[in-house]
């Protein structure tokens, strides 16, 4: 096997295990809110990279954290994504109904049950998290990991950028500004999942600082790769060149400064991003492989 093909292999296995961590802390599906659990658990299984609890866990190990509280962070970090994701596709804002190949939640169990549900997961995340508690030595690394995933997820983070992204919809965006709504809307639980990692392996204060400033690179990169791939794909589809989110009718990355472009910006900043790894004190190859490989993406 070639260093690719194993990076693959392991990739794999990494996966299915982040997917037995999550499915760990998933609601049962009994009692008269049957329903919600059943649309949260849906949403959850319904697949996709796992990749911000991975980001999590392979950070965690690098500054030679072996503990347990992990797993909770793991799998509520996985729950906000997909609480992002269920709101994301709802009639009023992207109107999507297909998600990693299946229905989207609201078209499942209804709209009124896809915003419930992605209320649920939103704070049942945080009622994960916390069982961080009962597996550590170090409540305060717990709680200030809590503080990073409410604000990573909030108005300074996440829906920040959403907010932005939505209200500028369908008009001219300045790259200064899609800048913003990247960073935040797509960087910021990426920043959070690998600083959760950090402060709860018990990095410093400036090891800390650093890895915010990788994953964010690495949140940007993934991005502009996204873009890239959007527009490839509806290429494909339509069996003709396209420059812009034409589905979406959005200004994107690629919109703004076009694909070759794009490309070398994505390959610039996954290198800083490599590079800023490697001033960190520990190694960890596989880490440093799954974001090689994320922002080179194919699909
Ligand atoms: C209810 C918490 C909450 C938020 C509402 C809708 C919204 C605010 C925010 C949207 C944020 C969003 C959808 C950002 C896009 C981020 C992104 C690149 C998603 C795709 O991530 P992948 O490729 O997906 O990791 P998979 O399917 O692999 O998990």
């Amino acid at each position: 096997m070639n260093d690719k093909e194993m990076l693959k292999a392991e990739l794999k296995k990494r996966t299915a295990e982040v997917e037995a961590v999550v499915e760990a802390f998933l609601p049962e599906e009994t009692g008269h809110q049957k329903t919600i659990f059943e649309a949260m658990n849906y949403s959850v299984r319904a697949g996709g990279k796992r990749l911000r609890p991975m980001l999590m866990e392979e950070t965690y190990r690098l500054f030679g954290g072996n503990g347990e509280e992990i797993r909770s962070f793991m799998a509520a970090m996985e729950m906000i994504h997909t609480s992002s994701l269920i709101h994301d596709d709802l009639p009023c804002m992207d109107n999507d109904t297909l998600r990693r190949g299946l229905p989207t939640t609201w078209v499942k169990f209804g709209y009124d049950m896809a915003v419930l549900a992605g209320d649920a997961l939103l704070i049942y995340a945080i009622e994960t998290a916390s069982k961080a508690f009962e597996k550590t030595t170090r409540p305060d690394l717990v709680g200030r990991a809590i503080g990073i995933l409410a604000q990573k997820t909030g108005i300074y983070g996440m829906i920040g950028g959403q907010v932005v992204d939505v209200e500028l919809t369908g008009k001219p965006i300045p790259q200064e500004k899609l800048d913003f709504i990247y960073r935040l809307k797509t960087g910021a639980l990426l920043e959070a999942s690998m600083m959760i990692g950090a402060v709860l392996a018990g990095a410093d204060e400036e090891e800390i600082a650093l890895t915010e400033q990788i994953a964010s690179a690495v949140g940007l990169a993934f991005q502009i790769q996204d873009d890239i791939l959007d527009v490839t794909s509806t290429a494909e589809q339509l069996g003709k060149p396209v420059l812009s989110d034409e589905k979406n009718n959005k200004t994107t990355y690629v919109t703004l400064v076009g694909i070759e472009q794009a490309h070398k910006d994505v390959q610039e900043i996954s290198e800083r991003a490599v590079q800023l790894l490697e001033k960190l004190p520990g190694k960890n190859p596989f880490l440093a492989g799954l974001i090689e490989m994320l922002v080179t993406r194919e699909k």
